[in-house]
């Protein structure tokens, strides 16, 4: 078997260590696209597009299915690219329905980019699954850039994290959703500041989705993993130099 995952940075990279673990005679193939990163301040015209670009690269590379491994793109141009029938394409969302159905002060708040703050998809959600929840939506134009930038931006990560983190104790939030992919590669700096706050991030939730789709796909291909051993995982950036650091960076620490 083998997927594509990608994303505008390094933000992917924790469902594509979730999809290893479940999945580890998987390959897989990991591509950035940040030489138009952030995808935060791009439009869903421009965002399909890449999206489009990078399913036909993934399909000539034989890869099975396509992760969107970025909920700026999920909510951009996911249909969109569904449509074109280029691959089988698993997107991400937000996990506003288990932090809802968990909190017991009902009260949560959802973090995003820009662009996935105001989507409708984001909103609909909310609509759906809060019930008598109280859900804030806050966004961060800066964060995901800036985790693409670690380690260098280590002390503008933390003045950042120090902003967010008083809008969620004013809402008196006990679980935080991590609504934007790059966000859980800095879940214990959420931890640090956020004390008795649950952290809700969507990897496992994609990772079942995706042995859902492979299983139909090709019956039998996820069993007999003994057998078949650790599947290669590769990663690629169309970025600057700069950025080729920071994927190693973030794939060390998360011991790809
Ligand atoms: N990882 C992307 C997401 O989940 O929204 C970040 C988008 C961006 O490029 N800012």
């Amino acid at each position: 078997i083998k997927i594509g995952v990608m994303d505008s940075g390094a933000g992917g990279l924790t469902i594509l260590r979730s999809i290893h673990h479940a999945i580890p005679h998987a390959e897989l193939l990991y591509f950035a696209d940040q030489a138009n990163a952030p995808y935060g301040s791009k439009s869903d015209h421009f965002i399909t597009n890449r999206l489009i670009s990078i399913a036909k690269y993934f399909r000539e590379q034989q890869c099975d299915v396509m992760v969107v491994a970025c909920n700026t793109a999920t909510v951009a141009g996911i249909s969109a690219l569904r449509a074109e029938l280029i691959l089988p394409i698993i997107g991400v969302e937000p996990a506003v329905k288990p932090a809802c159905l968990n909190s017991h002060r009902k009260h949560i708040s959802v973090l995003a980019t820009l662009a996935t703050s105001k989507s409708q998809r984001l909103n609909e959600l909310i609509e759906n699954w809060r019930f008598d929840t109280s859900v804030q939506v806050i966004s961060s134009p800066s964060l995901a850039s800036l985790i693409d930038e670690m380690p260098e931006s280590h002390e503008q990560i933390l003045q950042e994290l120090d902003r967010l983190s008083r809008l969620i104790k004013v809402h008196k939030s006990d679980a935080l959703v991590l609504a934007c992919t790059h966000y859980p590669l800095i879940k214990e700096m959420f931890s640090d500041v956020l004390p008795g706050v649950q952290i809700v991030e969507p990897s496992q939730g994609v990772t079942a989705q995706v042995r859902r789709v492979l299983s139909c796909l090709k019956p039998g291909s996820l069993e007999s993993v003994t057998i078949k051993g650790q599947g290669p995982v590769s990663l690629f950036t169309n970025g600057r130099e700069g950025f080729q650091s920071c994927l190693k960076f973030w794939s060390t620490s998360l011991t790809l």
